[in-house]
């Protein structure tokens, strides 16, 4: 007999379900009226007087262990209520997509239709030495872009300043190939400027640079065409007004038919029917000198536009600082355009 019931012990000890029913079904062949401590209970009576203690004491292990068997399954079952109809086919819900920024939107475009043209990406470091950001573009000493109004200065070392503009990552890439060169130069620059709507003392730029023997005025035109055809769309039409850079002869400003109207006046092109984009012009030989490159032999042309303004025009951005100021209700707006 106590061998039966080390089996049962053993038994219960073994099982293991968390289905309702199983547990129930456990509970009644143990516990039940007709169960096996009913059983066992009835043989008890013919045990003989001297061992009924030691046997008596095994029944009522038995049945403690089959209840709180019962009971630690059934609390289990109850904890895990609601988490156990689990369908693992079910597709999962779906991720909270971030969204790319507008300048990083608008640059990529800006790569991709230059990269098509042919142009490689050249970036440079934004801390710079007066030489690359300056002298070698043909800025004269006194110009005031050098003053400390315009140029943030690091530690008061007029010869370690932040980059006002890309084309010194230029410099240094004019200073190292021969060419012909054809390249864009992507990144932040910096300028000592009140922050307002329309300006800020931080922003992105992209700069181009094509040299080699023969190019012309004509070449400049017909890449830039391509670029405002492909950023702005097919019936995008341009026009150029003469300008002046230091680095650039001549130079010139471009604009782009009124990406609102198309050109027939609005608002947002003050009713000219065009918007500026970027500035343009003939590199200077002065500048290809600077950098070692025979002006005899080769011309160049280059430009550079900011980031801030194109995608200002393509997503309709009225407020520069709104870029710089990570509110989602803005940010949430650019998650179509990945
Ligand atoms: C503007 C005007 C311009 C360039 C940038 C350049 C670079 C080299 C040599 C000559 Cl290495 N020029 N860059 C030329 C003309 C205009 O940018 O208003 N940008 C927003």
């Amino acid at each position: 007999m106590i061998d039966k019931i080390n089996k049962y012990l053993n038994d219960i000890d073994n099982f293991q379900s968390n289905d309702p029913e199983e547990i129930e079904a456990f509970r009644i062949k143990y516990l039940g009226k007709k169960g096996l401590l009913n059983d066992i209970l009835r043989e008890f009576k013919n045990v003989p007087n001297e061992e009924k203690p030691q046997i008596g004491k095994k029944i009522n292990e038995l049945k403690t262990k089959a209840q709180e068997k019962v009971n630690a399954l059934k609390s289990s079952v109850k904890s895990s209520a609601g988490k156990k109809i689990q369908d693992v086919t079910r597709p999962s819900y779906p991720l909270e997509h971030g969204s790319l920024h507008p300048i990083t939107l608008a640059r990529k475009d800006i790569i991709e239709i230059f990269t098509r043209l042919g142009f490689t990406i050249s970036e440079g470091p934004e801390i710079e030495d007066d030489w690359h950001n300056f002298s070698a573009l043909n800025f004269p000493d006194e110009h005031p872009a050098r003053d400390m109004q315009d140029t943030f200065f690091i530690q008061r070392d007029p010869d370690v300043l932040l980059r006002t503009h890309t084309s010194s990552a230029q410099v240094r890439v004019m200073e190292k190939t021969e060419p012909p060169i054809r390249t864009i130069s992507p990144g932040r620059v910096f300028r000592n400027e009140a922050i307002s709507a329309r300006a800020h003392c931080i922003f992105h730029q992209v700069e181009g640079l094509y040299i080699d023997e023969n190019v012309s005025f004509a070449d400049l035109k017909q890449t830039l065409l391509y670029f405002a055809k492909e950023m702005f769309g097919k019936k995008t039409e341009i026009r150029f007004r003469p300008s002046f850079f230091p680095f650039t002869e001549p130079s010139a400003e471009m604009d782009v038919s009124c990406t609102l109207c198309g050109g027939e006046g609005c608002k947002i092109c003050k009713y000219t029917g065009f918007l500026e984009i970027l500035g343009c012009g003939m590199v200077d030989p002065n500048v290809l000198e600077s950098s070692g490159i025979d002006s005899t032999k080769y011309t160049g042309f280059a430009f550079g536009m900011g980031i801030e303004r194109i995608a200002q025009l393509k997503f309709n951005v009225n407020d520069l600082r709104l870029y710089f100021e990570n509110d989602m209700r803005f940010l949430e707006q650019f998650k179509s355009k990945l």
